[in-house]
């Protein structure tokens, strides 16, 4: 059956990253179906290009991904749910043909936006098996479910016997742009944050992929023209901590060399991983800290203190990798004195960058509140954050917004874009 798989993201900041999760779908449905990809991420006339491409490919299926329900500022996402909608608009011009959503944006809503974009299906969560087994129904006349999972199809979770993404169908653009591209080692996550739902999106527990195969992934990619970083885009990247040595040691037993950068949590970031990432060419963290006192992280339920995160930030600074903490504030209650107290931490920890985020909900089904909290905490990093070196708020446009990346495109610079704020110092 003939497939289109849109996707349908444009943010472009803090950059555009490549559609690890549209390609991983595409290269799953073409085992069995005729499948094509178009990518509005780059185009002026993005719902123009849209309708031109399914009169263009007569698809009997039309797979629409939304990866973000927030801008890169993370701004409210009013005007993005009304391009969805738009876009839902222009494919049902085009064609009569099924329309199903997916993507991690719209796995947090699945009901809501169901509704409010008026599509035919859905696929919740993980899309190569489901997205594939809807498709399969669809060809064989067979009426699937509005909302589907893995679990509709039946079927393992493992990640080995999955077909690798589909990159011949990514666009160079993302490439020329930043060099940067993005590989997964495992999906899931163990702990239990409180506001987080990246365990939402990919489980609750890790599942490993075979690190030979990573490593042969990243090698590929690394040698791939235009290719400058890769991005490891597992939720915790060193947990479990056998599995990551095994991964650095295979990427180093490729002999190609490559830069990455990875998500990690304090939780078993020791010595002998962080000298072994940094061999295997690691060359930036991003550290989710979140608060910088231990009453707030036990709020926030973290697996880790304070003293954690010091003891990671000096690892990191002993290898030679550059490392970035986010910290998520104004959860619940927390206040303006909470907030001082983290602020005054960073400002001793001193880390390469620091982003501040105030908290938003953002999935349908639970029921923390957005921050009480929020207009005093971003007054607050108004005035502190654009006098401390490498503090960026996204919100407030304070170290981050296009005119920065158009500096960096015009310099040349390749990679994430918090490495390059770190590297300029
Ligand atoms: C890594 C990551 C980043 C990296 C990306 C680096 C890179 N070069 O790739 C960085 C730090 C740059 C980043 C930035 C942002 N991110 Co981000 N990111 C992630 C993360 C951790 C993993 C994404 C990923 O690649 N997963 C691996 C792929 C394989 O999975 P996937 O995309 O989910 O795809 C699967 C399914 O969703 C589904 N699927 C996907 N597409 C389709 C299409 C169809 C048709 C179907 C049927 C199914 C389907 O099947 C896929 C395969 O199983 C997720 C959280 C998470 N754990 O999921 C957040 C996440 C996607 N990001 C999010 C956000 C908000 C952003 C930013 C807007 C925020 C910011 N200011 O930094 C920017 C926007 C960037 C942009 N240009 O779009 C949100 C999006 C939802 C929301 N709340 O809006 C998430 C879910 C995190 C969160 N809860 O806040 N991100
Ligand atoms: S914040 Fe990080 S460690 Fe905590 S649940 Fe989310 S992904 Fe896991």
């Amino acid at each position: 059956m003939r497939v289109l798989i849109v996707s349908a993201n444009r943010e472009v900041m803090p950059q555009a990253v490549v559609p690890l999760g549209a390609i991983s779908v595409a290269a799953a449905a073409r085992e069995a179906h005729d499948v094509s990809l178009v990518d509005l991420c780059f185009e002026d006339d993005p719902l123009g290009c849209l309708e031109r491409a399914v009169r263009a490919t007569r698809p009997e299926v039309v797979g629409l991904g939304l990866r973000n329900l927030r801008l890169g500022t993370y701004a409210e996402s009013d005007d993005l749910i009304g391009y969805y909608r738009e876009a839902v608009r222009a494919i049902r011009r085009a064609t009569t043909a099924p329309v199903v959503l997916g993507g991690a944006g719209f796995s947090l809503r699945p009901q809501t936006l169901i509704d409010d974009l008026g599509a035919d299906h859905g696929v919740v969560g993980e899309g190569e098996r489901a997205f594939r087994g809807l498709c399969d129904d669809l060809a064989a006349g067979r009426r699937p479910p509005r909302l589907v999972t893995t679990a509709t199809y039946g079927g393992g979770d493992g990640l080995d016997d999955l077909p690798r993404p589909a990159r011949d169908l990514v666009d160079p653009r993302y490439y020329e742009r930043d060099g940067t591209d993005n590989v997964q080692t495992k999906r899931g996550c163990c702990f239990d944050c409180a506001y987080c739902d990246y365990p939402d999106i990919e489980g609750r527990r890790f599942r490993l992929r075979d690190p030979a195969r990573v490593a042969a992934e990243a090698a590929e990619r690394a040698s791939a023209p235009g290719v400058s970083h890769l991005f490891v885009v597992d939720s915790v990247f060193n947990v479990p901590h056998d599995h990551a040595m095994a991964v650095c040691r295979e990427l180093m037993a490729t002999g190609v060399p490559m830069r990455w950068v990875a998500y990690v949590s304090p939780v078993g970031f020791d010595d002998a991983l962080a000298r072994t990432m940094a061999a295997a060419g690691c060359v930036g963290v991003e550290i989710g800290s979140d608060s910088g006192d231990d009453a707030g992280l036990e709020r926030l339920r973290k697996p880790f203190r304070v003293e954690d995160i010091r003891r990671s930030h000096a690892l990191c600074a002993a290898h030679g990798i550059r490392d970035c903490h986010t910290f998520v504030l104004g959860v619940g209650d927390e206040g303006e004195a909470d907030v001082r107290r983290t602020l005054d931490f960073v400002d001793d920890l001193a880390p390469d960058v620091a982003v501040f985020v105030v908290f938003v909900e953002d999935r349908e089904d639970r029921t923390i509140d957005r921050a009480r909290h929020r207009d005093a905490i971003l007054r607050l990093l108004a005035e502190e954050a654009p006098r401390r070196r490498g503090w960026v708020v996204p919100e407030l446009s304070i170290r981050f917004g296009e005119k920065l990346s158009r500096v960096a495109a015009r310099r040349r610079f390749r990679g994430p874009a918090w490495l390059t704020l770190a590297n300029r110092g």
